[in-house]
């Protein structure tokens, strides 16, 4: 501490300024001060705005660091307390630091500071490169779910990868997607903290072995043909206005020093060089599939290698402060993050059996009371089963294991089910059909204690299909957890004009408990707040339209509807019906220029796995009705189609508020959950949507009346396809719909070329598995609902107002404490701290 003028408060008076914990205007200008000269080594005179971001962040990361080091220092000695570990391949965690910010409740003083400095606090905040380590909805949750476990005080420690490369940078060239490396660590991260100290080593391929101990017992142990390093990364994960702070721990993996000596006395030179760029290929980049399984070599030895890590990790801390092996549970709570992390099932058990020489019974019943699983997705094409000659080159003692649990269990399931062979070969942890595989599902449903789907039906599907006969086996075991979001990123930090105006009315409670949104129901009835509400939306919009025309060069009309689609371009997500729409209002315009057309704004915002050519197929598609639609003489400017080029968590923030309807019209039974349809809907915008995944619950919350509902239901989905589905009929009657398709085909769309969308329309009339056309009537006719509300503002506008103030159900809040109470079994530990 050290006395410094506080410009902050009257002139002349003199405080105490901690320079590392300080929170008020003076001490963060020193700190800033002080980071520049010692990490950057400048004066603020010539520094850059990297500079002074940096500066700015390494000045909050102290600050986060203090609180971190506390929770840790007293969580981890305390027995009586359980931790979560939360076992996920994706974090995507979004920019650091106005998150963090609003965290420490200093947006406004660290505003003010960087102002005075004489910099622009926009510019410095726009200077961060977003960690990208995440696909899309399932890494986001993970984040979600961070920043929910610190603000309601529960000690976490999230687990994870940092890949040097995450998500590709999209950009669009001649309406096709292009994917550019993100290279995310370019100019520094100032927000981790490596620990090289706390490395350690995972162990890969080779053979396993008998031995006899000591006293003579007979154990195993796995010789491995190489060896990886583990070394973590950590970044803090402050809560809501708490006094703790939990962790994200992120792998790298690099090859360990001494063990390449062998070939270099041999003088293989170009082996030893050879083993470390393969060690360090491990965490080198994020596999870019949302929803589909590859069976990948390196993708096994990813999952493996930070599974390891972290439970070496969270062994050691558990042994260092005096815990006993099979205490294992007592100390940690771990959470499968779907099956990627799933072979920490075995991983734990080697640890137990091979390291701690546990028995076999012991270590089960430990392992059995530690892990629960969440999965994420009912497509088939997503369920990870590993070819069992690779599990077995790659990792044979774990494959050793997995044949016991499988042994043991079966036998288990022999004495419930003596009649039954199918069930057997279908709980089986091997899979035998021609070719063998290990399949991760069953071994992550075999070692949990609990398994929860994400959304009310997507609970109920699991349980009626893919997982029915665990349900059989363990009835107990299930849980429904419906997904949420945090409102502190999702609204307090991306919408501040509609976060000050609910402040303004009902209080700044509603960021920790979002229920309180319910206060303002009465509101959407105040013809004075509603305009108000009105002039936020319409300013957020105006701020989307100009990075729209800055960086796309599209002029688009703030007071049009914005009628937004963003997430992963998916076929079941049925962006091309989306499409289907929007040609169906051009031909009406073609065909009666003068028709009244509400004014709309379609947006698309979305990746496609590089190797997935429908998906790309359809963003030229969409960008190639855009380049028609929006030069086209007749239309008038009355729609407008923008494909906004890579989707982040930055982008994101721009574009929830600035939307006006929410298109979630996924096929019936096929989203999990979806957690954009929740960050539109807090955010005021009415969504249009199917009964699937969350949007069922939504729909519940906000009321029947303002929801724009349409389509088939899951269970008349499965009865239109055991019924000789036949999309052909629906486009031979329907005649905007036969226009349509034949409109794509018709070489307009695509300089002549009728071949082009030729497998889209082709696989739309001759077979269409995600039931486009049986749906599309349907959604026509709701769209046109939409644009006859879309009229009547005030009646619309009271339907947004009634959105937002019926979302409280879907703070990421409400979902952990749901894993708290039903799952995990943990409580809140409220750090004090001067
Ligand atoms: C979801 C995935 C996913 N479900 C495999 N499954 C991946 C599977 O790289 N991979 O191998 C990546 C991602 N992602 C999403 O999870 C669901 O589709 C959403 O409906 C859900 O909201 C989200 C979070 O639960």
């Amino acid at each position: 501490n050290f006395l410094i003028n506080n410009q902050g408060l009257e002139s002349g008076k003199m405080k105490m300024c901690n320079i590392r914990t300080g929170l008020d205007k003076a001490c963060l200008k020193e700190a800033i001060i002080d980071h520049l000269f010692y990490k950057q080594g400048c004066e603020p005179e010539g520094a850059s705005i990297n500079d002074v971001y940096l500066a700015v962040s390494y000045a909050l990361r102290d600050r986060l660091l203090h609180h971190g080091l506390k929770t840790f220092d007293a969580v981890l000695e305390d027995e009586d307390i359980r931790l979560v570990s939360y076992l996920s391949a994706e974090f995507l965690m979004g920019p650091q630091l106005g998150a963090n910010l609003i965290d420490l409740n200093i947006f406004d003083e660290m505003r003010q500071a960087v102002t005075e400095l004489g910099f622009d606090f926009k510019l410095v905040l726009e200077q961060e490169e977003e960690p990208g380590l995440g696909n899309g909805g399932l890494g986001r949750l993970a984040s979600c779910y961070m920043d929910s476990l610190a603000s309601l005080e529960i000690p976490a420690i999230g687990y994870g990868i940092r890949y040097e490369f995450g998500i590709f940078d999209q950009e669009i060239k001649d309406g096709w997607q292009v994917e550019i490396t993100d290279k995310w660590l370019r100019y520094g991260n100032p927000w981790e903290i490596a620990r090289p100290e706390s490395s350690v080593n995972v162990y890969f391929g080779g053979y396993t072995e008998q031995y006899s101990n000591e006293i003579g017992k007979v154990l195993r142990r796995w010789v491995p043909s190489y060896v990886v390093k583990g070394i973590p990364y950590d970044t803090s994960e402050m809560g809501y206005k708490v006094a703790s702070c939990n962790f994200l721990r992120l792998w790298k993996s690099e090859a360990i020093e001494s063990f390449d000596f062998s070939s270099f006395n041999h003088g293989d030179y170009y082996k030893a060089v050879m083993d470390k760029i393969e060690s360090e290929n491990i965490s080198k980049i994020l596999y870019p599939n949302d929803e589909l399984y590859v069976g990948k070599q390196l993708r096994l030895k990813q999952q493996y290698f930070f599974s390891s890590c972290s439970l070496q990790d969270m062994m050691r801390m558990h042994l260092e402060n005096q815990g006993k092996p099979q205490d294992f549970h007592k100390k940690w709570a771990i959470q499968l993050n779907d099956t990627h992390p799933a072979i920490s099932v075995a991983e734990l058990m080697r640890i137990l059996l091979d390291e701690c020489k546990l028995d076999w019974k012991t270590a089960w019943e430990t392992t059995q009371q530690t892990f629960s699983y969440t999965n994420h997705t009912l497509l088939p094409e997503a369920l990870e089963k590993w070819p069992l000659d690779l599990f077995k080159a790659l990792l044979p003692r774990l494959l050793e294991i997995i044949y016991e649990i499988n042994y043991r269990f079966l036998e288990e399931v022999k004495r419930r089910f003596p009649e039954d062979n199918n069930i057997l070969s279908r709980l089986s942890l091997i899979e035998e059909t021609g070719s063998s595989y290990v399949r991760m599902a069953n071994l992550a449903c075999v070692g949990s204690y609990a398994i929860n789907g994400v959304a009310s039906l997507h609970t109920e599907l699991l349980k009626k299909n893919i997982l029915n006969d665990w349900v059989s086996m363990y009835p107990d075991k299930f849980y429904n957890i419906t997904n949420g979001i945090t409102p502190r990123r999702f609204v307090v930090l991306s919408n501040p004009g509609l976060s000050k105006l609910i402040t303004k009315n009902i209080g700044d409670t509603w960021p920790q408990y979002l229920n309180e949104l319910k206060k303002l129901e009465p509101f959407a009835y105040d013809a004075n707040f509603k305009e108000q509400f009105r002039q936020v939306k319409i300013e957020n919009k105006r701020i989307l339209s100009s990075v729209i025309k800055d960086r796309i060069g599209i002029v688009v009309n703030p007071s049009s509807m914005f009628d937004v689609q963003v997430k992963r371009i998916h076929e079941y997500k049925r962006q091309h019906l989306n499409v289907l729409h929007i040609l169906t209002l051009y031909l009406r315009i073609k065909s009666n220029p003068d028709i009244e057309i509400q004014p709309r704004t379609f947006i698309f915002w979305g990746k496609a796995a590089p190797g997935y050519f429908m998906a790309k197929l359809l963003i030229k598609l969409i960008n190639s009705v855009g380049n028609l639609v929006n030069n086209d003489f007749d239309v008038r400017d009355r729609i407008k189609v923008v494909f906004f080029p890579d989707f982040n968590v930055k982008n994101a923030q721009l574009i929830y508020p600035a939307a006006d309807l929410s298109e979630q019209i996924s096929t019936s039974g096929k989203e999990a959950s979806g957690t954009g349809n929740m960050k539109f809907a807090l955010n005021g915008a009415l969504t249009i949507g199917t009964l699937d995944g969350a949007n069922i619950e939504i729909r519940e919350e906000v009321g029947y009346e303002n929801f724009f509902l349409f389509g088939l239901t899951a269970s008349q989905v499965i009865e239109v396809k055991q019924n000789n589905y036949d999309p052909r009929f629906i486009y031979e009657n329907n005649m905007e719909l036969n226009a349509v398709i034949k409109f794509i085909n018709s070489g307009i769309l695509s300089n002549g070329d009728r071949n082009l969308f030729k497998p889209i329309t082709d696989n739309l009339l001759y077979g269409d598995p995600y039931l486009l056309l049986a749906d599309y009537p349907l959604y026509i006719s709701c769209q046109d609902i939409v644009a006859e509300t879309w009229k009547d503002k005030d009646k619309w506008n009271t339907m947004a107002v009634l959105n937002v103030a019926r979302m409280g159900k879907f703070s990421s809040d409400r979902s952990i404490n749901d894993y708290c109470e039903n799952i995990w079994k943990v409580k809140p530990f409220k750090l004090k701290i001067e």
